[in-house]
């Protein structure tokens, strides 16, 4: 029998699926490729009966909220004073008043906090806060222990917040599914059932043809043991070594630029569902030491995007973030195929093939857009599960440091780090992969679908008339190659056809 507790916490999440459902997001070629994430540094942990670690941060803001289920089952006759301090406001939906609040500016939000018990938990909410900061400090903020104080050093260096500005009130009978969800989420730990299953192929010192043979041209996942062994960046790149070398430096972090140090005093500071995840595609060329500490593993040299040469859409990244963040589900930009290479921390990875959408991810019709749920850890609480009695399982896998993922192109893909992760990914086009790369190009709406170039309509005919310049003849063998595994499977088809009685489907070969 669910424990009350538990009860409350499905009931949470399945009213956040709803609202998920119904919220797209258009995405930028770095959304694309990072999705944000969550993570939930802590000091404390406490354990529900069904195995669910919650982190508790006694100094959340959102710690006084409760789930509205708390109002119906618990505290039965509680008035939710969220609806009395709302007044004429209190029908919109919770989303609603924090959406029309995140129009007013700091100050206003300031004094909206001093009206009532409820306005106090709305205006203290934490992203409006968040999005003052990023706004208009951009990557220029030190992190103070949560985004409203950071603001508020930072504007008002001689006021002081309590506690670095905790909220030191704590409301009773205050019911909100959606402020309570986006504090949960921050502050749970993943299970272990979450974190066992381990079903990729892993293998170690194959060849490059073996690897093309069994893993990229029928493009199938696999983790790659041991190729990183020449790295100097395995076991050189540190927090306190990148910040020796790139200390001055700005790496893109969600929609800011930030000096590294900053990064990792914010990343240990936050808990919140989706922290800023540092995703950066022109690291190389802004350090470029990062540059010379790294080698394309020697299974992803064919690169055809490089005949472009500057003009090739972005297709590196350093990557670094904490214990819980990472990307949600995405299939990779203009149908490239992927390295990811972990190079400090852990990383779990569950992949779809392309027919299978994961649960609870919504592509629109042409793929511009993607409807998924708010948080990576909501995917685990919710669709997670789903999965377990599937035939067609996900694979899964944590990959560690000095190891490879192999993400073939047109796989759905989520990843959340496990502990603080440095890692290094790229995305390229092989010949394996030329023709789906070209195909998706010249898509009718290639205006919205490609990315990492700002000349998107034209990237078919500039990325072909390359090709063709420096490989003559690639295009036209690989298509006719195509064609006669068309035919090949056509003929399959056509032999298992002749061979079955249609009508009762059983099999008519006669002697
Ligand atoms: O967070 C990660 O390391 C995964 C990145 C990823 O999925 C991607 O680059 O497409």
């Amino acid at each position: 029998m669910p424990s009350c507790k538990n009860l409350l916490l499905a009931m949470v999440l399945r009213n956040r699926r709803r609202k998920s459902k119904s919220k797209r997001q258009k995405l930028t070629h770095n959304e694309r490729k990072s999705l944000l994430s969550e993570s939930a540094p802590t000091e404390e942990e406490e354990e529900d009966g069904a195995g669910f670690k919650l982190k508790t941060r006694e100094t959340s803001r959102e710690h006084g909220v409760q789930p509205l289920g708390n109002l119906y089952f618990v505290n039965r006759g509680a008035v939710n004073v969220r609806n009395t301090g709302l007044g004429y406001l209190h029908g919109l939906t919770d989303e609603l008043v924090v959406d029309i609040l995140g129009l007013l500016d700091a100050t206003s939000l300031g004094n909206l906090a001093a009206v009532n018990k409820s306005l106090y938990i709305f205006a203290n909410h934490e992203p409006l806060w968040r999005n003052l900061v990023l706004d208009e400090l951009k990557g220029e903020f030190l992190f103070a222990g949560s985004w409203k104080s950071t603001y508020v050093a930072a504007r008002h260096p001689k006021f002081q917040l309590t506690g670095a500005g905790e909220s030191v009130l704590k409301i009773r009978d205050f019911y909100s599914d959606y402020l309570f969800q986006s504090w949960l989420c921050a502050n749970l730990e993943m299970k272990p059932e979450w974190l066992e299953r381990d079903n990729i192929v892993r293998v170690r010192g194959i060849s490059v043809e073996d690897f093309i043979a069994e893993f990229e041209e029928p493009n199938k996942p696999v983790l790659l043991e041991g190729c990183l062994d020449d790295w100097p960046a395995i076991g050189k790149w540190s927090r306190d070594y990148l910040i020796k070398v790139a200390g001055d430096v700005e790496f893109a972090a969600g929609p800011v630029d930030m000096k590294l140090e900053n990064y990792f005093r914010y990343s240990d500071g936050v808990s919140e569902e989706r922290p800023l995840y540092l995703f950066d595609p022109k690291f190389a060329e802004k350090v470029p030491v990062l540059d010379s500490e790294y080698d394309v593993p020697v299974y992803f040299r064919e690169d055809l995007f490089s005949v472009l040469g500057n003009e090739r859409p972005d297709y590196r990244w350093i990557i670094i973030g904490p214990s819980g963040s990472g990307s949600s589900f995405h299939i990779d930009p203009n149908s490239t195929s992927a390295w990811n290479a972990v190079i400090t921390g852990s990383k779990k990875w569950v992949l779809f093939p392309p027919e299978v959408v994961p649960p609870g991810v919504h592509p629109s019709p042409d793929g511009a857009e993607v409807a998924c749920p708010v948080s990576i850890m909501e995917w685990f609480m919710n669709f997670y599960g789903e999965t377990k009695n599937w035939k067609k399982r996900p694979i899964e896998c944590i990959c560690k440091a000095g190891e490879v993922m192999f993400v073939p192109n047109g796989w759905w893909h989520l990843v959340i780090n496990l502990e603080e992760s440095i890692a290094i990914t790229q995305n390229y086009v092989s010949r394996r992969n030329l023709l789906n790369v070209l195909e998706f190009l010249k898509k009718p709406n290639a205006k919205e679908l490609v990315s990492g170039t700002n000349d998107r309509e034209n990237l078919h005919d500039k990325f072909k008339k390359a090709i063709e310049g420096a490989y003559p003849g690639t295009i036209q063998e690989l298509e006719k190659k195509a064609e006669e595994e068309r035919r090949a499977e056509e003929e399959k088809v056509t032999f298992w056809d002749s061979a079955s009685d249609s009508k009762s489907g059983a099999f008519k070969f006669s002697f």
